[in-house]
């Protein structure tokens, strides 16, 4: 029988069926061995064929996971060299940002895009706590929003606590999977209450803010929204890890370097000393934005970090 993984816990996961029936569930025990480079072989978002084991107990053995359309990968802290599968088969993911407590980096944004393009998971940026902001972050807002806007991305200006700009950003919720995502203190339990106040999600103190904050679990963890579709929360993951990137592929995660590339002098350009590069040029004539290239270079300098 069919079913949908809301939450794995390590060895149990809670699915729910077709029919909205909810099972604990286990993998059979030879699947394990599948995919020894991840951690944990089933995810939040997958699809997975069980059997029920027990019917009083609602329990169930995961005997087959089906082909996921897309999924989030982040460095398993413990080891560097496996993955944790963070999620499966989204459909877009909401990176919750703020400019007033906490100021988030652009450096944070960009390579939260950096990954969502790596990972086929498009994405939305909501810049919360709107309320907070005075002219001086209102003006960043926009800058920021122009910047995004021109490569195709789209954000969105909203306040939680005053359930300001809110709707608009429900509507591009409604029968999709979303994950949402962001610093911790940003908002994003706030937002979710919400969208769906029966959920009464924790919220956190912000103050003595420390730029790291607490959380309690580390779980993803999938909801059904009231009015259609799905959202994955991931309590403590502070943002995707770009697994496995190589410096010559990163030019191809910036939408805008990516169709420039074919006018570079050479194939292999990095786009950093070499002559002729036609991405250097688009950012001294203005065509690509100064500050995004700023963040591809950074990004490329911490990825020669640690391959070498
Ligand atoms: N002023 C203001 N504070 C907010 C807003 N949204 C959330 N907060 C506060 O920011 C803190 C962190 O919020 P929380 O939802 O726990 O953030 P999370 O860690 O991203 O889940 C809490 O004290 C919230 O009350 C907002 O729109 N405006
Ligand atoms: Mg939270
Ligand atoms: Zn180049």
């Amino acid at each position: 029988m069919k079913a949908t993984v809301y939450k794995s816990t390590g060895s149990w996961y809670i699915v729910k069926d077709e029919s909205g029936r909810i099972f604990n569930a286990r993998m059979k025990g030879v699947m394990k061995l599948d995919d020894i480079t991840s951690t944990n072989p089933v995810a939040v978002g997958d699809i997975v064929e069980m059997e029920i084991e027990t019917e009083e107990s609602s329990t169930a053995i995961i005997d087959e996971i089906h082909t996921r359309h897309n999924y989030i990968n982040r460095q398993s802290p413990r080891h560097k060299h496996q993955h944790h599968i963070v999620a499966a088969n989204l459909d877009q993911s909401l990176l919750v940002a703020t400019l007033k407590e906490p100021k988030t980096s652009q450096g944070f944004i960009d390579r939260f895009l950096v990954a969502s393009e790596m990972y086929h998971v498009p994405p939305l940026i909501v810049f919360n706590k709107a309320d907070l902001y005075k002219n001086k972050e209102l003006e960043k807002y926009e800058a920021w929003k122009a910047m995004y806007e021109a490569i195709g991305y789209s954000v969105f200006l909203v306040s939680a606590a005053k359930k300001e700009g809110v709707d608009e950003v429900l509507e591009l919720l409604k029968n999709k999977t979303t994950l949402i995502s962001g610093h911790s203190g940003v908002g994003k339990s706030s937002l979710l209450n919400v969208i769906f106040p029966e959920m009464n999600l924790r919220t956190q103190d912000v103050s003595g803010w420390s730029g790291k904050g607490q959380h309690t679990t580390t779980f993803a963890e999938m909801y059904d929204l009231p009015f259609g579709g799905r959202i994955i929360d991931t309590p403590g993951m502070r943002e995707f890890g770009l697994v496995d990137i190589s410096k010559q592929e990163l030019s191809h995660y910036f939408p805008e370097l990516r169709d420039r590339l074919n006018d570079c002098q050479f194939n292999n350009c990095l786009h950093v000393n070499e002559p002729g590069c036609a991405i250097k040029e688009a950012v001294i004539n203005g065509a690509v934005h100064e500050d995004r290239y700023v963040s591809y270079v950074n990004i490329l300098d911490s990825i020669e970090e640690k391959n070498y």
